[in-house]
């Protein structure tokens, strides 16, 4: 009897091998058939014969196989493949709708391709061989197939593993693909997209928790990207296998790809998000300092943790709850004996200033008496079987069955289960392990049924996005119940589109100066690839940091669009106090500046929301054409004002920054430094690089223990001179509400100018908000003159402070419209 039984460890081994095995053969799927290994009914493009237009719809056949070319937009082709011309019934979630604007276009046709274009780009339909190619309204080529598509059957499933490979060019560059633990240019990669829980994962590991099927290419100084939106297993090779094709390709699903034209990469990640959407609007309160770890508990351990950043003087805005809050780790219980009357310590931690923020994980405990169970059994809301038996996985409330998120009527069951939690003042919703992750097994078996809105699939259609659609359920049940405040959630998983519903932490990292390196790279990616509100666990999760790395990590997460320090609950205490002094100054010190550059980053949220900027942004989206920026991969710009440069190593005294070309000042010592060039700063503890734009104004709030502590009397407006026109924005709004969607918010403009000897400063409006504050204080930085006499909208002002570095500052009315300094 015995010898049956089998031995679990024994039977992952086996799995994993023949998981491997499968690796093998995935890997010569691309260009070399495996031939001997698996039969593979193997189909290529013949030549299109014939097109037939629909509106802005075009069908090139060749007599079996059917393309459809859908012009989007001016700037943007969707391509999709039907091996026998029968298209699915068009569903996306990362893409609700095609974005509905009016768009000339015109096909044309000769002897060698037939070619439909727009003002901006034309998608080539070479007639020899079927191979697809995009061009620029000047003629440069910018994508081109290198072999036509192809599909292979799929034989248990039904389907198709569908392919595109494309030409790969000497120097091109690749960017982007969401999340992956490697280089920032993806050149020479070969990566996948599979939602994986990867616990302290290691450089190079893949894939990680989230699939964004979207790169960008950089090649002859020329931008354009590649949306692959497909939810399957999907694979990517830039130049890996051959260093002349760049292919993707899935193990199902339509190939159906989205051409996103530059010529900047800048338009590209615009454009990808006007397809995809963007974060809406946070909390202003969520841009603050957040607190974490696994777990506070009891209630008073929480007390203890929030009172002590009130005594030491550390701001802090939000303190997180993981599962040791919950009964026995159901979902939506509470345990009554750490944590007795939740409802008191909520409402006692937001008099203090603090939000409280707690975890919700899929997965649902199999038991009768749990109501969240028995609610879910009796209306089928959990996942099935191919045969109709229940999925079940263990996970840490033990036996589990997992809600079918991508089913409409679950996340609306799910979305309301949240009332209790938002009746007890719970301001946030943590999304874990929602890959999904279930324990020994990693996730659900392909089998796995899947109601995907209607366009039912199994669960190799629906892995990437069920944690997508887990967040969105939440996301949508807190906003019904939050009534008009705007919800704060975080989400390990995701798919592209998840930036609509959450913000993003980048999983289980690890306290070594390596994974301080890689977080830094994660999130300039996660930046460009639509997920702007994203922060790495500051610390490590796993492992002890020393005080110093520790401190690094703030630094650098105090530019972080998120910001929350997360452990492991087998580490050492982690507050920012942790480490005694010198590290408790300095992380105070960086903190308080992330406080003091909120309405910086509001106002960068804002244009984001607005525009579809990214937040962070590498150094590669500042000067493309730069190779050596392919290359480059600390620096990044917060918003497109302050260049940060964060250390990276131990004991690093000094470090190189490279600018891009322009002006510049060094933010600590407002030196004037001219970019294009490297230069070395130094780089002791307490300082870590960061320069400011020559010509813009940074808006400052004062310091305060959380965000609306005390009612803001005046802005600090810092203004660095610049002899060339900079624009700068300010959005102000009552931070909380979705008013904003109504017009009642202010966006304000400063264009900034000078000359050697003077300096202007114009101020214009938009929007309905009226800022409680009257005045600003200004500060002006770097001038080449000592001002004789400043004129505000017409008048002298006569209060000015000469400060011996040379800076002045003088204030006046918030609703300015010019103020001119002369020499
Ligand atoms: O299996 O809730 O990534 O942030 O603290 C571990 C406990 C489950 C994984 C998350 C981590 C969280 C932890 N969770």
């Amino acid at each position: 009897m015995e010898e049956n039984i089998p031995n679990p460890e024994l039977l992952t081994a086996q799995l994993l091998a023949a998981e491997e095995i499968l690796e093998e053969e995935e890997f010569h799927h691309l260009n070399n058939p495996a031939e001997g290994i698996k039969p593979i009914v193997k189909k290529y493009l013949g030549i299109p014969n014939h097109v037939e237009q629909i509106d802005n719809r075009f069908y090139f056949t060749d007599g079996d196989a059917n393309v459809e070319v859908v012009v989007v937009t001016k700037t943007i082709i969707r391509v999709r493949l039907a091996p026998h011309s029968v298209f699915l019934e068009e569903f996306s979630y990362a893409v609700p709708e095609l974005p509905q604007e009016a768009v000339e276009y015109s096909l044309f046709e000769d002897e060698t391709e037939f070619r439909v274009s727009t003002e901006l780009v034309n998608c080539h339909i070479r007639k020899q061989d079927f191979h697809i190619s995009f061009s620029d309204n000047t003629g440069h080529v910018t994508s081109t197939d290198a072999t036509p598509m192809h599909w292979e059957e799929n034989v248990k499933f039904g389907g198709y593993y569908v392919f595109c490979t494309k030409e790969c060019h000497n120097e091109e560059s690749f960017f982007g693909l969401g999340d992956k633990a490697t280089d920032f240019n993806l050149r020479g990669k070969r990566l996948k997209n599979w939602n994986t829980d990867a616990y302290s994962f290691n450089w190079n590991q893949d894939p990680l928790y989230r699939s964004i099927p979207f790169y960008i290419s950089v090649n002859e100084g020329i931008a354009h990207g590649i949306f692959f939106d497909n939810t399957f297993k999907a694979h990517f090779d830039f130049g890996a296998e051959d260093a002349t094709k760049t292919s993707f390709w899935a193990d199902g699903g339509e190939l159906q790809y989205y051409y996103i034209h530059g010529p900047h990469m800048m338009d590209v990640v615009k454009n990808y998000h006007i397809l995809t959407g963007k974060h809406p609007m946070p909390p202003r309160w969520a841009l603050g300092y957040h607190q974490c770890r696994w777990s506070y508990y009891p209630e008073n351990k929480v007390r203890v943790i929030a009172n002590g950043f009130r005594q030491n003087k550390i701001p802090c805005d939000g303190i997180y709850l993981d599962i040791d809050y919950m009964d026995g780790y159901r979902c939506f219980t509470w345990n009554r004996k750490y944590f007795p009357d939740p409802k008191k310590m909520i409402s006692d931690l937001a008099a203090n200033g603090f939000k409280t923020v707690v975890i919700i994980d899929p997965g649902i405990r199999v038991d009768d008496n749990y109501a969240v169970f028995k609610e879910g059994k009796e209306n089928r809301y959990f996942c099935r079987r191919c045969d109709d038996y229940f999925m079940e996985g263990h996970v840490w409330p033990g036996r589990c069955q997992f809600p079918d998120f991508t089913n409409p009527e679950v996340r609306n069951w799910w979305g309301n289960l949240f009332d209790e939690l938002v009746d007890y003042g719970v301001a946030g919703v943590w999304n874990d392990m929602n890959e999904p992750a279930v324990f020994g097994s990693g996730t659900f078996p392909d089998d796995v049924r899947h109601q995907y809105d209607g366009y039912r699939g199994s669960h190799r259609k629906a892995h990437n996005v069920y944690g997508m659609q887990m967040v969105r359920a939440t996301y949508e049940g807190l906003r019904k119940q939050m009534k008009n405040k705007r919800p704060f959630t975080i989400t390990r998983a995701g798919y592209a589109g998840v930036q609509r519903y959450s913000s993003v932490w980048t999983g289980d990292n690890v306290a070594s100066w390596e994974h301080l390196r890689l977080g830094n790279i994660q999130l300039q990616r996660l930046s460009i690839s639509g997920i702007s509100f994203c922060g790495t666990d500051i610390g490590g999760f796993s492992g002890e940091p020393d005080g110093e790395l520790f401190t690094r990590w703030i630094q650098l997460g105090s530019f972080s669009p998120f910001m929350r320090a997360h452990s492991a609950g087998d580490t050492k205490e982690r507050e920012p106090w942790s480490f005694g002094e010198p590290f408790t100054s300095i992380n105070r010190k960086f903190i308080e500046l992330r406080y003091r550059l909120i309405p910086y980053l509001y106002s960068a949220f804002w244009e984001h929301y607005r525009y579809g900027f990214p937040i962070l942004r590498p150094l590669v989206m500042h000067e493309q054409s730069e190779m050596a920026n392919h290359f480059r991969q600390d620096e990044f710009t917060f918003g497109d004002k302050i260049l940060v440069c964060p250390v990276l190593n131990p004991g690093q005294q000094s470090r190189n920054v490279y600018l891009p070309k322009g002006k510049w000042y060094d933010f600590w010592t407002l030196e004037m430094v001219d970019g294009g060039r490297e230069l070395a700063v130094q780089t002791p503890l307490d300082i870590m690089p960061i320069f400011v734009k020559a010509g813009s104004v940074i808006p400052e709030y004062p310091v305060m223990q959380y965000t609306g502590e005390k009612d803001i009397e005046e802005v600090k407006l810092n203004i660095y001179y610049s002899d060339s026109d900079v624009r700068s924005f300010l959005f102000e709004d009552y931070g909380e509400t979705f008013a904003y969607e109504q017009d009642i918010y202010l966006e304000k403009k400063f264009l900034v100018n000078g000359t050697a000897d003077s300096l202007t400063i114009q101020q214009s409006m938009e929007g309905l908000y009226t800022p409680r504050y009257e005045g600003y204080h200004l500060k002006l930085n770097g001038l080449p003159f000592k001002p004789a006499k400043i004129i505000a909208d017409g008048t002298e002002v006569k209060d000015i402070v000469f400060n011996k570095d040379k800076t002045y500052e003088f204030k006046f009315r918030k609703n300015f419209k010019k103020i001119e300094i002369f020499r």
